[in-house]
């Protein structure tokens, strides 16, 4: 009876197992909506960003460039930004990474950031695997996370021939990456997994020490309980003979590569500050005055005060949101901002420059549903706060971009958060 449950319990977690791997409709975002508003918000904000071209073939390129500015408002409850990397996030393995800068800098690992710090990047990648994906830049802070910008749908084409990803050695030789050694790799990480494997079932298949739990757990760590049998001299036996496959494999693994690979270097680090880029001529001073969202049309509007301080007349341009860029523009402004998806337009009222010396009060409204797909807005948060750069252009064409931070008031819900 006992053990006709075990099966049943067995059948069902395969079942279950087997239904949660076929069940899962395909995901097509990267789950950037999950993280928190502020998380988003308050941390980073990316523009320019440009992802072209948007079909491949295998084994060609695309390229990624943009800029990323870490918010002088990053938020006290993370980790002070120190150290990170720019990265493609795309879904799994599917792309390569052969060509990285930062700030005109070679870029191969990390560098050292910090807030206010202003990034332009550029990445080369080139398609492994055909099919369409969904392709963002990202900033991977170190105990942060990765904060991603927008993306854009890039369809891999297959080319006919097998992707290969060639690259010379310090020796001269030049060897294809994607398979290096890749049976190798396989068969003596599997060797590993092997005696782990055994030494799982065996604890588990026939003793007492997992079924017999109560029991067990009671009994001090050292103690081989001979008067219950749990742990027998025939038990330690099959244990050092584990214990030695796993020293001889080791043993093996480290003469062989010194053997074969005589001339080796350690892996290599190249951590460093990029040389600074300034956010802009001064040109404009903002206080923010307070925002609202309804969220019921998508609608955030912000109010702020500029100051020209500045010798030539300033128009607001674009407000740049985390992933987001609202363009205060015409349909060909937009287009030229960014991946479709994640710009909008910005009404400014009143929208006339701004001469030297004034000060104006202005209005900003968005409507936009990006703002709820992506969850821009914070609208139960113990901080109604929302951040992101004001870009302004004056008549001579220069530009500055200003961090605002606000506080919001959510007017209205979606239906599904009323009770
Ligand atoms: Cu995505």
């Amino acid at each position: 009876m006992r053990k006709r449950s075990l099966v049943g319990v067995v059948a069902a977690i395969a079942a279950l197992a087997i239904a949660t791997i076929f069940g899962v409709p395909k995901a097509f975002a990267h789950g950037e909506a999950g993280d928190e508003p502020f998380l988003k918000d308050l941390t980073t904000a990316f523009y320019d960003v440009h992802i072209s071209p948007t079909e491949i073939a295998v084994g060609q390129p695309v390229t990624i460039t943009g800029t990323v500015r870490i918010l002088e408002t990053w938020p006290y409850t993370l980790y002070p930004p120190e150290k990170a990397y720019i990265t493609p996030v795309v879904p799994g393995p599917v792309f390569v990474l052969r060509e990285r800068t930062v700030n005109g800098q070679q870029a191969p690992g990390s560098f050292f950031v910090e807030k206010g710090g202003v990034y332009n990047f550029k990445m080369e990648i080139l398609g492994r695997n055909p099919g369409k994906w969904h392709v963002h830049p990202g900033i991977a802070v170190q105990g942060t996370g990765t904060l991603i910008g927008p993306g854009e749908w890039v369809t891999v084409k297959p080319s006919g021939a097998p992707f290969v990803f060639p690259v010379k050695l310090l020796s001269g030789q030049t060897i294809n990456l994607n398979k290096y050694e890749g049976g190798f790799v396989w068969w003596w990480s599997f060797a590993g997994f092997l005696i782990g494997v055994a030494w799982m079932l065996y604890w588990t298949l026939n003793k007492r020490t997992v079924t017999n739990l109560a029991v067990t757990i009671q009994l001090g760590v050292n103690d081989d309980a001979p008067d219950i049998g749990l742990i027998t001299p025939r038990d330690h036996v099959w244990m050092n003979v584990l214990a030695g496959l796993t020293i001889a494999m080791l043993l093996i693994g480290w003469s062989y590569s010194a053997m074969k690979y005589p001339v080796r270097l350690p892996q290599q680090t190249d951590w460093f500050a990029p040389q600074f880029v300034s956010s802009g001529e001064k040109m404009a001073e903002v206080s923010p005055q307070g925002a609202t969202y309804d969220d019921g049309t998508d609608t955030l509007v912000m109010k702020v005060n500029v100051k020209n301080i500045g010798p030539s007349p300033i128009t607001v341009k674009q407000y740049i949101m985390a992933m987001a860029t609202f363009v205060n523009g015409k349909p060909d402004d937009l287009a030229k901002a960014g991946p479709h998806d994640y710009v909008g337009q910005l009404e400014v009222d009143p929208d006339s420059p701004i001469a030297p010396g004034d000060a104006k009060d202005l209005t900003l409204r968005i409507s936009n549903p990006v703002l709820s797909d992506e969850r821009l807005i914070p609208l139960h948060d113990p901080q109604q706060f929302i951040a992101g750069l004001l870009r302004f252009e004056n008549g001579l064409g220069k530009q500055e971009m200003v961090v605002i931070r606000s506080g919001v008031i959510p007017t209205q819900f979606k239906s599904q958060y009323l009770p």
